[in-house]
């Protein structure tokens, strides 16, 4: 897998995940901006094994000219027993894009870890793997990888750049240190 994002902002952990994974004003205009569509989604339910699950699901739009111009896909998050609210946590989401070439092979994992760093920031990384449902030939398998890297790469990067926008606006006057 790769560490897409590392970095220490100057946002709160529990703002960062608030900002991250409920259906906040920021995650509402990120999607705006990368033309993700129609996105519903469950609350957070907690599971069996202490942790808790939401689904959702959304349409996305490619600029990949070797996939079509759209793809529905369905994200699951799941956030580990072990966080601890304001400390941290640690999200997992399987992303599964339904209309993409050779979509049946492989689905994409993302970790979110924030780390509580002080009263006013945190840490937050990101970690993505491509994942493997059958096993595709070389060829296929290289073709899938590089092109799903190359669109994971640019959406984190973009993720990461908003959020640092974000952290500006947060910050602008508070005088928080
Ligand atoms: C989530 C992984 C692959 C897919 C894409 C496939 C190209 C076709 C591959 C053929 C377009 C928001 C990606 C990047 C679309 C976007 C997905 C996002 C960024 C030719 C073999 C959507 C995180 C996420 C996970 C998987 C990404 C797809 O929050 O290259």
């Amino acid at each position: 897998g790769r560490l897409f994002v590392n970095r220490v902002f100057h946002i709160s952990a529990e703002k960062m995940f608030d900002l991250l994974f409920t259906d906040s004003s920021f995650m509402r205009r990120f999607m705006d901006i990368r033309k993700i569509i129609g996105a519903s989604s469950t609350s957070w339910q907690k599971e069996a094994s202490g942790g808790m699950k939401r689904t959702l699901n959304y349409t996305i739009t490619i600029t990949n000219p070797l996939a079509g111009k759209f793809s529905t896909a369905t994200e699951t998050q799941t956030l580990y027993k072990e966080s601890r609210e304001g400390q941290y946590y640690m999200i997992d989401s399987e992303v599964y894009t339904h209309d993409v070439p050779y979509h049946d092979y492989f689905y994409t994992q993302n970790r979110y870890c924030i780390i509580r760093n002080s009263k006013h920031k945190c840490r937050l990384r990101i970690y993505t793997d491509v994942k493997y449902k059958k096993q595709p030939w070389g060829l296929v398998k290289s073709f899938i990888s590089k092109n799903s890297w190359s669109g994971l790469e640019d959406y984190f990067r973009h993720l990461e750049a908003e959020l640092l926008e974000e952290e500006a606006e947060l910050t602008q006057g508070s005088g928080d240190s």
